[in-house]
């Protein structure tokens, strides 16, 4: 026998909630967020190394890395001088 439960409320909608306040907190303080994912090895870290080494004059720029492996990609980061975590 198959019983179809109705969902009437989205399972992400605690994470939409979460997402609205974040992009409105970040409006109001000008910051331009930017989630960069990729598969391993298809040039994330060289394409923010080059993005950071032309705009850091400009902009004031933060990395965090999400790497649950290793500290390499942030310590790289780090050493362009813009602040990582
Ligand atoms: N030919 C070519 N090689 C690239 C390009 N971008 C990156 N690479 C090379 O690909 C390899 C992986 O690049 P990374 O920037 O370390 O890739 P990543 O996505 O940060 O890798 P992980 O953090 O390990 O997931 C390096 O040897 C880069 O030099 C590109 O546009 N063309
Ligand atoms: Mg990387």
């Amino acid at each position: 026998m198959v019983r179809i439960i109705e969902v009437k409320q989205s399972v992400f909608a605690d994470n939409d909630a979460q997402a609205d306040r974040l992009r409105t907190d970040l409006k109001a303080q000008k910051t331009f967020l930017l989630n960069l994912m990729s598969s391993p090895g298809s040039g994330k870290t060289t394409t923010l190394l080059q993005t950071v080494g032309s705009l850091k004059e400009r902009l004031r720029i933060g990395v965090m890395e999400a790497d649950i492996d290793s500290a390499v990609d942030a310590e790289t980061m780090a050493e362009t001088g813009v602040r990582t975590i």
